[in-house]
Order: C-alpha cells, then sequence, then structure tokens
C-alpha cells in the first residue's frame, strides 16, 4: 500500500473513532497517540524518505492535510463533549422557581424589650415623653433628692451596689423623676413622663428576684392632678397589658417619695378573680407600687408643692413579661437560651 493510501485509511478509521468517543480524557489521549512523535502519522512520514524527491512535496501536503483534517475532528468532537458536559450541569442545577423557598429564621426583639416597647407605646399614646438616665447615678437623686436622706431606715429598703461615697449604679428609676422635675419649666406646660431602664439591686437572684433588672417610672405634674388620675392611668395601662377585662385594686403602703403610696394589684388574667396558683389562690396579683409625689420631693427640685402635685409609679416590665406569659422563673431572661427566647417571635 503507497503512502497516500496508508494516509487515507488511518484518517478513515481515526475519524470514525473520534466521532464515537464519549469523554474528553478520552480524546485527549487519542490526541496524543494519534498525532504525537509516536504515533502512526509520524510513522507514515518516515516512510517519505524511501519516495521519489518529485513524489514527496505531494505526498508531504497530503500528509499535513490529513494531520489538520484529523486535529479539526479532534477539535470538533471535543467542543461537542465540552457542551454536552455543560448541558449537562445546566440540566443538573436547574432551579425551578416556581417551589416554594426556604424559610428565612428571623431574629426578634428580646421578650422583656417586647414588653418595655408594648409599655411605651401605651403611655406615648397617652402624650407621654420618654426620658432616659443614667444607670450609674448619684446618690443625691437616687435617695437624697427622693426624700430618702442619708442612714434613713428607707435605704433598706433596696440594696445598693455603691461604688464609692457619691456613685451607685440605680436602684431604681425614681432618680429619672427628680432630675426631669429640676428642669422641667412649668410655666411652658404640664410634666408627663415615662422613663424605662435597667436597674440594680443587691438581690440574691432567685425565681422572682434578679440582681439587675427593668423599671418603668412613670410621672405627672400639674395644678389639679387627683389620685383618681392615677387610678383610671393605671387601669388603662394594666387593661392595655393584661386584656380589656382586668380589674386593679389599690392597697396602702410605704414609698418615702409619695403620700400617700399604694401598692396595685391586677385581677388575675388566669383565673379572672377567682383563684389559682399564678395569683396564689388570692384573685390578684401585684404589679407596681405608686402614690401622689410627695411634697418634700417637689420642694427639693424647686417646683412649689402649694401649686403643682401629680402621682408617680414604678413597674416591673420582668414581672410584667412573667405574668402575661406564665413564666416562673425571672432568670430565663438574662441566660440567652435560644429555645426559650425563640418562642416570643414578634408578629408582622
Ligand atoms: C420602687 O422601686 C419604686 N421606685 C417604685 C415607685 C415609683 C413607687 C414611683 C412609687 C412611686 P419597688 O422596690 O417596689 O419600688 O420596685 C418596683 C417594682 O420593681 C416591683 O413591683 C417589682 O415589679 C420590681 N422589682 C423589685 N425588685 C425586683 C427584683 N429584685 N427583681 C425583679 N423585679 C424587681
Amino acid at each position: 500500500m503507497d503512502l497516500k493510501s496508508k494516509l487515507e485509511e488511518l484518517f478513515e478509521q481515526n475519524q470514525a473513532k473520534i466521532k464515537g468517543l464519549k469523554d474528553l480524557d478520552q480524546l485527549n489521549q487519542t490526541r496524543v497517540e494519534l498525532l504525537g512523535k509516536k504515533g502512526p502519522i509520524t510513522e507514515v512520514l518516515r516512510g517519505m524518505k524511501d519516495l521519489d524527491a518529485s513524489e514527496r512535496p505531494k505526498v508531504g501536503a497530503f500528509a499535513n492535510k490529513i494531520k489538520d483534517d484529523l486535529q479539526g475532528a479532534i477539535q470538533e468532537r471535543k467542543h461537542t463533549l465540552e457542551q454536552a458536559v455543560i448541558n449537562q450541569k445546566l440540566a443538573e442545577e436547574t432551579i425551578d422557581v416556581t417551589l416554594p423557598g426556604d424559610a428565612v429564621v428571623s431574629g426578634t426583639p428580646h421578650i422583656l424589650a417586647q414588653i418595655m416597647d408594648d409599655i411605651e407605646e401605651f403611655f406615648i399614646g397617652q402624650g407621654y415623653q420618654v426620658i432616659d438616665g443614667p444607670e450609674v447615678e448619684e446618690d443625691h437623686y437616687n435617695f437624697e433628692m427622693l426624700n430618702i436622706p442619708k442612714n434613713h431606715p428607707a435605704r433598706d429598703m433596696q440594696d445598693t451596689f455603691y461604688i464609692d461615697d457619691q456613685l451607685l449604679m440605680r436602684s431604681q428609676t425614681s432618680p429619672v423623676q427628680a432630675r426631669t422635675l429640676e428642669v422641667h419649666d412649668f410655666s411652658k406646660g404640664p410634666l408627663k413622663m415615662i422613663s424605662p431602664g435597667r436597674v440594680y439591686r443587691r438581690d440574691t437572684d432567685d425565681a422572682t428576684h434578679s440582681h439587675q433588672f427593668h423599671q418603668v417610672e412613670g410621672l405627672v405634674i400639674d395644678r389639679h392632678i387627683t389620685m383618681a388620675d392615677l387610678k383610671g392611668t393605671l387601669l388603662a395601662l394594666a387593661q392595655h397589658v393584661f386584656g380589656a377585662d382586668r380589674k386593679i385594686r389599690l392597697r396602702p403602703s410605704f414609698f418615702p417619695f409619695t403620700e400617700p403610696s399604694v401598692e396595685v394589684d391586677v385581677s388575675c388574667f388566669r383565673c379572672n378573680g377567682a383563684g389559682c396558683a399564678i395569683c396564689k389562690y388570692s384573685g390578684w396579683i401585684e404589679v407596681l407600687g405608686a402614690g401622689m409625689v410627695h411634697p418634700n420631693v417637689l420642694n427639693a427640685a424647686g417646683v412649689d408643692a402649694t401649686v403643682y402635685g401629680g402621682f408617680a409609679f414604678g413597674l416591673g416590665p420582668d414581672r410584667f413579661a412573667m405574668l402575661k406569659y406564665g413564666i416562673d422563673d425571672i432568670r430565663s431572661f438574662y441566660q440567652g437560651d435560644q429555645r426559650f427566647l425563640s418562642q416570643f417571635q414578634q408578629e408582622g
């Protein structure tokens, strides 16, 4: 068989083989075997030395054409196989946009933040200002301005973390009352404020006490504020937080900064007054302290107590949340356990 025929046969055989190859590795191997230095085409070209000189250019040109054609066939197959790989990938990775998506688990404000926001919204709706105060507070505002001089036995009601003689971690939000009274300009109108925030006491942690908890202070001062205003305000608050059919009752109590002072109970939202474990079978749950602001507090802040007066209250949102959601241990709020906290996803 002459060289030209050998080349033609090589072309026919390998062109068919290339078309039948199923993957890129096989194709690459075939390219090396066929067109490499030890391949059959090189082998055929080696035989050219035995040809007549006039034949060599023609056979040489023909051999190069066969080589180019085979390279072209390999290239074409390569393109087809690569396209097939891409098509398969696309088919496998097709996204069905009509399938329902995975729900994104979103965070939610802490349950205490939710209840404080709710209380704030209630009071903002009644025309109150929200005023912040420092957590590291002066003895002067935390006690003295509130009618609790040094060595007064009432200091024992709130076991306090002192930083030095003058500074302490505030044990109540009432100092914000004193600070606000001192600067409020009554010629411009009455004072209606709340002050939510963290407070600290050297209480031993147990199911209903924490050494760090929250309070919302409230204060209303004007010319003719009465105890009936206090009662109406607290009833509306209790109904907002615990449900429209709640009742409240006021019991006499003592706070140095209010006179008279009261403890306020809400009718039990679980048993509706019949008696259950939550209200300790009394039908009532104590939720806050309140009273009519003591004249000494007004006078200490430079407000004329013969002209102005009003009410103040201090509630514990931690206890509100415990009662509202039936939580039996205040420490749950501060332990950061997601299994507990995630139960209180905020709606909307
Ligand atoms: C006061 O702190 C007064 N300043 C409230 C007040 C303000 C009365 C204005 C009159 C006028 P008391 O110590 O009772 O009062 O605390 C108020 C509320 O804070 C309590 O009803 C309770 O809900 C909460 N509280 C008190 N101690 C703790 C504690 N250790 N852990 C969690 N909550 C507490």
